[in-house]
């Protein structure tokens, strides 16, 4: 930091803290710095990458294929860039990230290592004071979270008696060892089969002398298809690759796919099936247009992929605990695996339904259920997050008289547009609760947010303002806006999904995410720009 950005006090003098350096933070500062505004990125990890930084278990892999999950705001980057899968690896995210940051040069401007503590709105000064577990003291107009929606900042491991007392080692998946992990040899359990559990579970079953997994809910699954990417295709793929971007922007949940399954006779819908699940992904999901509006619709892609996990698994038994009942295909994020159901046929894997037989307590050796012992060497957690607020709310954030957003949000987030919160002047929240986020494909969100975000810091400042502030009103209309178009669809029967918070103890019940619609989504920001930033009031 030079000296001349510091004030008497030590205090470092900048228009914006971005707190994140994954996708959202990296793109964040590239975009302010690019306006000539003086940032800085505060990433409490080694590295950058965020999430893909942080979930190195076995097997970590997006769900989003590498040709769409990856920047589009810059041509020669997207035609420079050359991924080897279908669906990109956590290690070949994580070496394309630190390629943008070198690419762009924005290694400078980012404190790695470096946690944001707290953060008060000083109303007099009208700025940001920040301050970090490294004892920075930064103050700025404007403060960016792009702490991302999954974070490592908001891990969930659930609060078993006698955790501390495990002799054997325990992992988390999002909070993976640097080193390789080795379980030759070893007893394994691994707790939870959301999307981390299912891609861990086959990778470790290979390599350990037993694994046992936990499910408390089974999950859908549907297979990923992975294989690499040759030259050639990505050739044709870029020729194209602005018209693809292009569609991938203006993607509207509701007017998706015209063609219906309750319309479709049944030999053909489930030919439609068979041919997306052979082609393997998550547009499966996308095979009809009311498939996530319609119980009964749902219910026949259920059945099929209910029938999949039947012919898959030789012992019936354990297919039947395998099964997903009482909620909608889709309601909660289907995973996409790799071998996942196959590897229930393996001799050296038991699944324990923990409805069935609750885990009572982690003893010093294993895990004891009402059922018995598990006698383990080591236990992964693949238990999920407090998603889409935890990260945020790990930060002692407090705006307007003093008043914390832990406060503010005790009922659940507030936020208008998902991006910015009543109280809180001059702080936007990348990718926050109350828009599309999660149910997108979040580099499409991340890049939407941070343009529209980085405009209207540019309107700001050509208009001489001090502060925005979402109004109240606003903020409280949006909320119900959301509330709203998520009723519309199937969402809200998944009573249990982290969508909710449900996966949290305690944590009030309020659906986050926006599912109108990446397209839809984008229509009403520009708008809200395009008028004056309706909802939002200025100083001077
Ligand atoms: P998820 O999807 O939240 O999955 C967590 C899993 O852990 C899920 O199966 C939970 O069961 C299970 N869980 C949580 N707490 C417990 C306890 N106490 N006992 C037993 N089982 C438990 O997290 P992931 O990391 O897999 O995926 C998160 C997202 O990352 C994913 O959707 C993608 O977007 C990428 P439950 O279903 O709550 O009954």
């Amino acid at each position: 930091m030079s000296e001349s950005e510091r004030d008497a006090s030590g205090t470092v003098e900048l228009d914006a803290v971005v707190v994140g350096a994954g996708f959202a933070g990296l793109y964040m500062l590239h975009k302010l710095r690019g306006q000539g505004r003086r940032a800085r990125v505060f990433e409490a990890g080694s590295e950058v990458g965020g999430t893909w930084f942080w979930n190195r278990y076995p097997g970590a892999r997006c769900d989003v294929e590498s040709m769409d999950y990856s920047y589009s705001f810059s041509e020669e980057l997207q035609q420079e860039w050359r991924w080897t899968e279908r669906f990109p690896s956590q290690p070949e995210l994580l070496r394309y990230l630190n390629h943008v940051a070198d690419r762009f040069d924005l290694r400078p401007d980012i404190r790695l290592g470096t946690r944001v503590t707290a953060a008060a709105f000083d109303e007099s000064a009208l700025r940001w004071q920040v301050r970090t577990d490294r004892g920075d003291q930064v103050s700025a107009q404007h403060l960016i979270l792009a702490v991302g929606c999954l974070s490592a900042a908001a891990i969930a491991v659930p609060d078993f008696p006698g955790l501390a007392t495990f002799g054997g080692r325990w992992y988390h998946t999002c909070d993976w060892p640097m080193d390789d992990v080795d379980f030759a040899g070893q007893r394994v359990a691994v707790i939870g089969t959301g999307s981390s559990g299912v891609q861990v579970i086959p990778e470790i079953a290979r390599d350990a002398a037993h694994l046992t997994v936990f499910q408390r809910t089974p999950n859908f699954s549907i297979p990923a298809r992975n294989r690499s990417l040759d030259d050639e295709y990505q050739r044709e793929f870029k020729k194209r690759y602005n018209e693809r971007r292009e569609m991938l922007r203006h993607l509207n949940f509701f007017l998706g796919n015209p063609r219906l399954a309750r319309q479709t006779p049944p030999d053909e819908r489930q030919a439609e099936y068979e041919a997306r699940w052979q082609a393997g992904g998550p547009a499966f999901l996308g095979a009809f247009g009311d498939l996530l509006v319609d119980q009964e619709a749902n219910d026949t892609a259920a059945d099929f992929v209910r029938g999949k996990i039947r012919e898959i698994i030789r012992d019936p038994e354990v297919a039947e605990r395998l099964i997903p009942h009482g909620f909608p295909l889709g309601a909660k994020r289907p995973c996409i695996d790799t071998d996942y159901f196959d590897t229930y046929n393996r001799d050296n894997v038991t699944l324990v339904d923990v409805n069935a037989a609750p885990i009572e307590e982690i003893t010093p050796t294993g895990i004891r259920t009402a059922a018995g012992i598990h006698e383990l060497d080591s236990i992964v957690f693949a238990t999920g997050f407090d998603a889409m607020t935890g990260a945020i709310l790990a930060i002692d954030i407090r705006g307007r008289d003093g008043v914390r957003l832990r406060d503010k949000w005790l009922a659940g987030p507030r936020a208008y547009l998902g991006a910015a919160t009543a109280g809180f002047p001059n702080m936007f929240i990348i990718t926050g609760p109350g828009s599309p986020s999660v149910i997108s494909n979040m580099v499409v969100s991340i890049e939407q947010h941070v343009d529209w975000i980085g405009d209207h810091v540019e309107y700001m400042r050509a208009r001489g303002l001090q502060t925005a502030e979402a109004d109240l009103a606003a903020e409280d209309k949006w909320v119900e806006q959301v509330q709203e178009v998520a009723d519309r669809t199937l969402f809200p029967k998944a009573t249990n999904s982290w969508y909710l918070g449900a996966n949290i103890p305690g944590k009030p019940r309020v659906f986050m995410p926006y599912v109108g619609g990446v397209g839809p989504y984008r229509e009403i920001c520009d708008e809200v720009a395009a008028n004056d930033y309706e909802g939002f009031s200025f100083t001077p």
